[in-house]
């Protein structure tokens, strides 16, 4: 098997845009730097990297005749901002349970963002008092029983629908887009720099990238703040995505980085660096990035690019994946 030989539905408007951040590269003084949009990839409501990844899983859920799509994340979760929005485009149902993955005190973080938008698009949402967990939750496996129990049929999408078996699809084919728009643009992106958390979007990219003649460094920046949970997961979801699309060979360890220490003490938390790197975003490229994830992997893209561990020489490509939404619950911060 191929990529190309799975189906995929469209939901996105085509390849993200790619282009340079010039004022960020210059402020930093070593590498120059370049985005790749998934916060602009789709008209369904705001798209996001999800959204790329549902494009490979809609087609079974169409298949096996599911009129209700069943997902979790935490109350900001973008994942299921995106799930309703595909389950409102596809006419299907979306049951989303929310839980509680953030230690954060603003009284409209269940509100605002990206679940007010899932209700707006009329996503059924379960708040749980849950706290941070990447793994398979029994409240999402209630959620899914009881969609079955009313009649229903339930089509199951994971927390950022990384433990399902297509989930590392839509990044894989990721890694074929950005060679093509290196074609197209006369450059080579040496670094990728992406944010993993549930560890699906990163994985898709390692195996993608794996199977081009060029090497690369494709880097994630953990923002989960339990590391050894989400390099056990992309790894493990880098190696079936490998298999899935007909890698020919097991992935190296080398070939699997993840690296700690801009996530602070806690997922969904900011601490300085994250504030810093959504200020400089913001202030010199007009790029808007979120507390969540961009504005920690931005952060350790900052440090790797000063540090020279990227060299001055190499074209880095940074992965936006959308979390902009989340803001709004965090608005006392920049006041
Ligand atoms: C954690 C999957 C995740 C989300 O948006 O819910 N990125």
């Amino acid at each position: 098997m191929a990529i190309t030989d799975f189906e995929r539905y469209p939901l996105t408007f085509g390849p993200s845009p790619i282009h340079e951040l010039p004022r960020l590269s210059e402020h930093l003084g070593g590498a120059k730097i370049w985005a790749k949009r998934e916060d602009v990839n789709s008209g369904l409501a705001f798209g996001g990297n999800k959204t790329r990844k549902l494009e490979y899983i809609v087609p079974d859920a169409i298949a096996q005749g599911a009129d209700t799509l069943v997902s979790i994340g935490g109350y900001q979760s973008n994942h299921t901002r995106q799930v309703a929005a595909v389950a409102a485009k596809l006419g299907m149902k979306a049951r989303l349970v929310q839980e509680n993955w953030v230690d954060w005190a603003d009284p409209l973080s269940d509100r605002v963002g990206n679940i007010l938008l899932s209700r707006i698009m009329g996503a059924e949402v379960t708040l749980d008092n849950a706290g941070f967990d990447i793994g398979i939750r029994s409240s999402w496996e209630q959620a899914i029983a009881e969609v079955e129990e009313a009649g229903g049929k339930p089509y199951a999408i994971p927390a950022g629908a990384s433990e399902h078996h297509l989930g590392g699809l839509g990044f894989a084919n990721w890694a074929y887009e950005v060679e093509q728009q290196e074609k197209d643009l006369g450059v080579f992106f040496d670094t990728i720099i992406v944010c993993t958390v549930t560890g699906s979007t990163h994985a898709g990219m390692i195996a993608g990238f794996a199977g081009q003649d060029k090497p690369r460094r494709v880097i994630g920046i953990d923002a989960s703040a339990t590391i050894e949970k989400t390099r056990a997961q992309v790894a493990r979801i880098a190696r079936h995505t490998a298999e899935l699309i007909g890698l020919g060979r097991e992935l190296r360890d080398d070939e699997i980085t993840v690296l700690e220490g801009w996530a602070g003490d806690y997922y969904g938390i900011p601490v300085e660096s994250t504030m810093e790197a959504i200020r400089l975003s913001g202030s010199l490229e007009a790029m808007i990035i979120d507390l969540v994830y961009e504005g920690k992997s931005m952060a350790g893209l900052i440090d790797l690019v000063k540090s020279k561990d990227i060299p001055e020489t190499s074209n880095v490509l940074y992965a936006h994946l959308g979390g902009q939404l989340a803001l709004n619950a965090y608005s006392g911060l920049f006041r």
